[in-house]
């Protein structure tokens, strides 16, 4: 009985992060929004762009190529990389968006990883049109958003992107404004249908591609079901970062919702603490290219995962 009860709750939970996300158009588009035919135009704007435009690592800005310059252009830079078949509303698998890194890609001081699409991360930011118009900033005071929250070109590109590490003294005195270096920097471009597609919001009018400055600062794990097991564990994500969900003991609730993952009236809470819990850390395997190896989950991607005692009904 505890834990039907306990599954209503989290479903309460997930039902009101499902509902929040449908009320933003950030991470919606509209239905009447025409994803091919806007692929095309926008594509066509971000190949001029890339082809007119250069990173200038003296101000680590995006600028313009002066006539009769010499500079690269971004489309025959090789530190601008390409994510491909990005989904936008689960129809529409053919997105295609870019990242550019400079400064490295982020110390990961506190070895979280790069976020999942679903987690949360503290960032600066400003948000470009492709001439270049500024419609918000935040390059000095860092926010925290949650990726499954906001538009599909941020989820999508931000975890390629690692964190830094948080300044605790600047000269030997504590610093309390919480400043990090070594963040993870660079920049995101995407066309309109993974931004706000048809829907004009401030400062950026409707059918817009979009440019980011970002720096990510810090990373936070989503736990949905608080079963001690991080969201970014209990999902898969391809390298477009699409999210493919588990059910792996087959009782309705994926595995991100399920706080008894293998139904052997055990919580997973209570046997990840037997198997993962060191000095108050979660320690997963990762393998050599710095990829969960989902010790925790036996999936497609991971069939010979070795089966820890939260998902082997016979371990309780
Ligand atoms: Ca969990
Ligand atoms: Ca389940
Ligand atoms: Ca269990």
């Amino acid at each position: 009985m505890k834990k039907y009860i306990l599954l209503s709750f989290y479903c309460l939970i997930s039902f009101a992060i499902v509902s929040c996300d449908d009320d933003t158009s950030s991470s919606q588009p509209v239905d009447d929004f025409d994803h091919e035919s806007q692929i095309a135009i926008d594509q066509a704007l971000l190949d001029t762009y890339f082809e007119t435009h250069y990173y200038n690592d003296l101000d680590d800005g995006i600028w313009t190529i002066p006539d009769g310059g010499d500079q690269t252009p971004l489309s025959e830079d090789t530190n601008l990389m390409t994510i491909e078949g990005v989904e936008a509303n689960g129809t529409v698998t053919d997105y295609t968006m870019y990242y550019y890194k400079f400064n490295g890609e982020g110390s990961d001081a506190v070895g979280k990883g790069n976020p999942s699409p679903i987690d949360s991360v503290y960032m600066n930011y400003t948000g470009m049109l492709l001439d270049s118009t500024v419609f918000d900033s935040r390059p000095e005071y860092p926010i925290w958003l949650t990726l499954s929250s906001v538009v599909r070109g941020w989820s999508h590109g931000l975890p390629k992107f690692l964190g830094g590490k948080l300044i605790l003294e600047i000269d030997g005195v504590v610093d309390g404004d919480f400043k990090y270096e070594e963040q993870g920097e660079g920049y995101l471009f995407f066309p309109s249908g993974l931004g706000y597609a048809n829907q004009a919001q401030g400062g950026i009018p409707a059918n817009s591609p979009l440019v980011f400055r970002i720096a990510l600062n810090d990373v936070n794990l989503v736990d949905h079901d608080l079963d001690l097991v991080p969201t970014k564990y209990e999902l898969s994500f391809d390298a477009a970062g699409n999210i493919t969900e588990y059910d792996s003991d087959g009782d309705g609730f994926s595995d991100y919702l399920d706080i008894d993952d293998d139904n052997d009236k055990v919580l997973t809470s209570e046997e990840v603490e037997v198997e993962f819990l060191v000095n108050g850390e979660i320690v997963f395997d990762f393998n050599a290219a710095g990829e969960i190896v989902a010790k925790n989950s036996v999936t497609p991607e991971n069939p010979n995962g070795d089966l820890p005692a939260y998902k082997n009904p016979e371990i309780k």
